[in-house]
């Protein structure tokens, strides 16, 4: 059944490949693994994952859009305060309780790139307005833990690709406890999530994996070299396994840095660790982060 579906995705990336004018609406590769155990994997299903159509992640004028607003947090952790932008759903009340979705950048990005580069306020929006999203704040935080936390200079300096690192700190010890003081949150695992791209697709398996007292539903789209393999981050896959409701794995097919997703995704099956596994039409590109979150969001906090 798996081989079959392979051979069918693959088809498709070919088709996919050969008509780029068209690769947007074309279907996309995919492949659902639920491989928990040899009982599971039998009775799995290997469904479709269906690309995210046109417009999608365009403006609508006549839905209700959500507000993005600019915090100011404390962190421990550099020593100094430090910025984050903040999504509230249309309809936002402080009398309702909301989830948490922490969603991180690139290597040249910051707490905007996201917001100027990959639309996810349409994309949130959208989805809101036909009611397949949980209502939920998205934190933009810069992940880049220094003082100096701008993506100027040379963005791949060692002192820099440590403060990626560093953000683990930043991130639970700082961040998580500013947005579950001063937002009206849910503060279980259950009620959040970590999601990136790139770089902060590394982050967040990095990060997610090793915290999985914080975070239940784990998103990576295009992760780079800076994710620990999968064996160093998973030691036990049965507990891990059963502590994690979601573990999205994305990346776009002709992305050079595919090889860090597919060797992850392959380590995962090998350890029967349960997850999606979704291999996307593009390169290195912003279209496969906005369709990496347009698929991610609809599958959390459900
Ligand atoms: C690398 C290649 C790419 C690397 C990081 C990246 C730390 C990150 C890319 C991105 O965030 O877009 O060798 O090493």
């Amino acid at each position: 059944m798996k081989k079959i579906m392979t051979r069918i995705a693959a088809l498709a990336l070919t088709a996919a490949l050969m008509l780029p004018a068209m690769s947007y609406a074309s279907p996309v590769v995919e492949e659902q693994d639920l491989s928990l155990s040899a009982d599971a994997a039998a009775a799995a299903v290997t469904s479709t994952i269906t690309p995210a159509p046109q417009g999608y992640d365009g403006y609508r004028n006549n839905i209700p859009h959500g507000n993005v607003q600019q915090i100011s947090y404390y962190s421990t952790t550099v020593g100094k305060s430090r910025n984050a932008m903040v999504y509230t759903p249309p309809g936002y009340t402080p009398s309702k309780t909301y989830n948490v979705l922490y969603l991180l950048h690139g290597i040249g990005g910051d707490q905007n790139e996201w917001l100027n580069g990959m639309n996810p306020r349409n994309i949130l929006d959208n989805l809101y307005s036909q009611n397949k999203l949980e209502p939920m704040i998205v934190v933009f935080p810069n992940g880049r833990a220094m003082a100096d936390d701008r993506p100027i200079g040379d963005i791949y300096a060692p002192d820099k690709v440590a403060a990626f690192e560093r953000f683990e700190f930043d991130l639970i010890n700082d961040l998580i406890p500013y947005v579950d003081s001063h937002f009206p949150v849910y503060k279980n695992k259950q009620n959040r999530a970590l999601a990136g791209l790139s770089m902060g697709g590394g982050q967040t398996l990095n990060f997610g994996l090793k915290h999985l007292d914080k975070f239940s539903w784990i998103g990576a789209f295009s992760s780079a070299p800076n994710t620990k393999s999968a064996s160093q981050l998973i030691t036990n896959p049965a507990q891990t396994a059963s502590q994690l409701k979601l573990l999205w794995i994305s990346c776009g097919a002709s992305d050079g840095l595919l090889y860090v997703s597919q060797n992850f995704h392959n380590s995962l099956t090998s350890m029967n660790v349960p997850h999606l596994w979704y291999l996307d039409v593009g390169g290195h590109e912003g279209k496969v982060w906005s369709s990496g979150l347009y698929q991610f969001s609809q599958r959390i906090f459900k």
